[in-house]
């Protein structure tokens, strides 16, 4: 089996509710769509979310590492080559997406040429995982409008709540109002995307402290080196490197250096291969994961969730699976759906990825 040719194709689809955070806002899904072919007919699928704000990717930038790079480095290898595969794309720094979307297809051609499904290959722990959705900025009563509304439709009672605006007291607010409407048994964390000083997060913490926390996330810069730490030490919960541990030897230094207490783990940024380094080191380490989300569509959040359900320690938590419920359309044939709170891997060898001809027609940008 030999990999006989690579296509990166631009698609965009319109979000029917943006998402506004600390870093950025997202108003289209403007991914690339990777397909991995072999000379025995099979094709491996996956999907790349740029994220300029957060890593430097663009979709053209995506498209042209792929198609210039990426593809004429991997032609002729096998997908069972999977470490020469890297060891050529890790020639060239940065370009996280791009190089994970290749891993997934590559693991969805393994996969598919075995008759197994991926979440079995990797681990196989569960079949499903809790869903955990992420709340962006809109006036206080806005967000519980959405909080109430997901968990009404979709029985999602865990939220990743988006803080990071100054001044602090309009995030503690929507904060309060999230607890107070969702009650005790809704699970709340907070993601700060580096908007707020070391300061301005600590005292936001200690206003919360009555709210029931279970993590907080990247509230400041990482790169605010001693600020980060000194937040770290007293944060009283568990406090999730995100952007600033995306690679198994960032979680190192971050870990180690006192910068964070848990990792976000991101199939769209680290694929599988990757993200089973993080996983096993923050589990060598004692450091408790979730599977986090770059903004995906339902490919990639199919990928997430083949990932997250096969490790016992990253099923552990609910996984922020639901933005794509925020979109106007995806390409997959048959859409996903969240019951009871619940996302299940798709059954079938590979990744289970089938995409639809008129929907990838309709909003692929390269024709
Ligand atoms: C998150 O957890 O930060 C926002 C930007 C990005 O890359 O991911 C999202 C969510
Ligand atoms: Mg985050």
């Amino acid at each position: 089996m030999k990999i006989v040719r690579v296509e990166a194709i631009p698609f965009g689809i319109p979000y029917a509710k943006p998402l506004k955070f600390a870093s950025g806002e997202v108003h289209t899904a403007d991914h690339v769509l990777v397909r991995v072919h072999t000379d025995d007919g099979l094709t491996g699928t996956a999907e790349a979310p740029p994220r300029p704000y957060t890593y430097g990717e663009t979709q053209e930038s995506v498209v042209a590492v792929i198609d210039r790079i990426f593809a004429p480095q991997i032609l002729g290898l096998s997908p069972l080559e999977r470490e020469q595969v890297h060891a050529r794309l890790e020639r060239t720094v940065g370009n996280p997406a791009a190089k994970a979307a290749v891993d997934m297809a590559l693991w969805d051609l393994l996969g598919q040429s075995a008759g197994l499904p991926v979440n079995g290959l990797l681990g196989g722990y569960t079949d499903r995982m809790r869903v955990s959705h992420m709340v962006g900025f809109a006036p206080a009563e806005q967000m519980v409008a959405e909080a109430e509304r997901i968990r009404d439709t979709y029985g999602i009672t865990t939220f990743k709540v988006k803080v990071g605006r100054r001044p602090y007291g309009d995030d503690v607010a929507a904060c309060r109002a999230l607890r107070a409407a969702l009650g005790p048994e809704a699970e709340l964390y907070i993601d700060g995307n580096r908007g707020w000083t070391a300061s301005d997060s600590a005292r936001a913490l200690r206003e919360m402290a009555d709210l029931g926390l279970t993590f907080a996330e990247e509230l400041c810069p990482a790169d605010d080196v001693l600020g980060r730490r000194w937040l770290v030490s007293q944060s009283p919960v568990p406090f999730i490197a995100d952007e600033s541990a995306t690679r198994a030897g960032e979680v190192t230094r971050e870990l180690l250096g006192g910068s964070a207490t848990a990792i976000s783990i991101k199939t769209a940024r680290t694929g599988f291969t990757a993200s089973q380094r993080v996983l096993h080191e923050c589990e060598g380490l004692g450091v408790e994961v979730v599977m986090g989300n770059q903004i995906d569509g339902q490919i990639g959040t199919l990928c997430s969730v083949a990932f997250g359900a096969a490790h016992r320690s990253s099923a552990g938590h609910a996984g922020e699976l639901s933005n794509f419920l925020d979109m106007t359309d995806d390409l997959l044939a048959e859409p996903l759906t969240i019951t009871d709170g619940t996302l299940r891997v798709r059954e079938g060898a590979g990744l289970g990825i089938e995409i639809d001809p008129d929907k990838l027609a309709r909003y692929r940008q390269d024709r």
